[in-house]
């Protein structure tokens, strides 16, 4: 089977200081975190940014700042920031760490509810935007579905020539709104992209590390981070993104799937 790709959602936009202490916001602390995942195995950054005191931020200096940092220490890791940002901003601000020259950035697929009266909103033609100005800066997107209908749109765009083959997918299970984490809802998702497509796999929350195991089992590629889930197990907190990381690291290790360094996972995903 292939090697493992482990990306570390290191920071996102909705988890706070309150929900964990370790959530980074300054430079410093969102470097130290990449880092951290790194060492224990992470070969993709996905990265948001924040102010100083928390608020999400999709500025492209604040991004340049942090980019630079995590290159310094963390040499080929690659990195892949969020066009998708936080709910409510609009597309020019989401757009802008494209311009930085990433390897790779998210293309949300859909609009869907994103907890409480939050709706995360991605019309067609916003989805079509995204992968002309991603693709036209001869950046990787990773899709980003939240619920089936968001494959479908993508395949959809994949016929029209829009979206360009190998396409890669995050499965994202768990969002209050978004498909369920079940086994059998993330079969469902994976028996409906095409063949040389990759995908890795976010359970939300204490849905983290089972859905990750089902993915090492089935030769898909796992993510996890504060992002999605700040826990070890219930009611225990990591102390760092790291510790999520080396888990799955165990876990892969136990099941017999070896990990990807970042040029393993630049083949497997057909970058550069
Ligand atoms: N923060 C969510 C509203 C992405 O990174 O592309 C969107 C998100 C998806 O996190
Ligand atoms: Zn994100």
């Amino acid at each position: 089977m292939e090697k493992l790709i482990i990306t570390a959602a290191i920071c996102g936009a909705e988890v706070t200081k309150e929900h964990n202490p370790t959530v980074p916001y300054t430079v410093d602390e969102i470097v130290s975190e990449a880092e951290k995942a790194y060492k224990a195995g992470a070969s993709i950054i996905h990265l948001h940014v924040r102010e100083d005191d928390g608020t999400p931020t999709q500025d492209k200096n604040r991004f340049k700042e942090c980019i630079d940092g995590i290159k310094e220490r963390c040499k080929d890791v690659i990195i892949q920031p969020s066009t998708g940002g936080a709910v409510g901003m609009t597309n020019e601000e989401r757009l802008q760490p494209i311009y930085l020259d990433p390897e790779m950035a998210t293309l949300d697929c859909g609009t869907c509810n994103f907890g409480g009266d939050d709706i995360f909103v991605n019309t067609e033609n916003t989805i079509i935007e995204f992968a002309e100005k991603i693709y036209g800066l001869g950046i990787k997107p990773e899709i980003e579905v939240f619920d089936k209908g968001m494959v479908d749109m993508a395949l959809r765009l994949y016929k029209k020539g829009i979206l360009k083959a190998p396409l890669h997918f995050n499965f994202v299970l768990g969002v209050n709104g978004g498909i369920a984490a079940t086994p059998r809802d993330l079969i469902y998702l994976v028996d409906s992209i095409p063949d040389d497509a990759t995908y890795t796999v976010t359970g939300i929350g204490r849905n983290e590390f089972n859905m990750a195991t089902i993915s090492i089992i089935m030769g898909g590629h796992v993510r996890v981070g504060y992002e999605d889930n700040i826990y070890m197990k219930k009611g225990v907190l990591a102390n760092s993104n790291g510790e999520l990381v080396e888990k799955v690291v165990t876990l892969a290790k136990e099941l017999g799937r070896e990990i990807a360094t970042p040029d393993e996972a630049r083949k497997i995903l057909g970058i550069g």
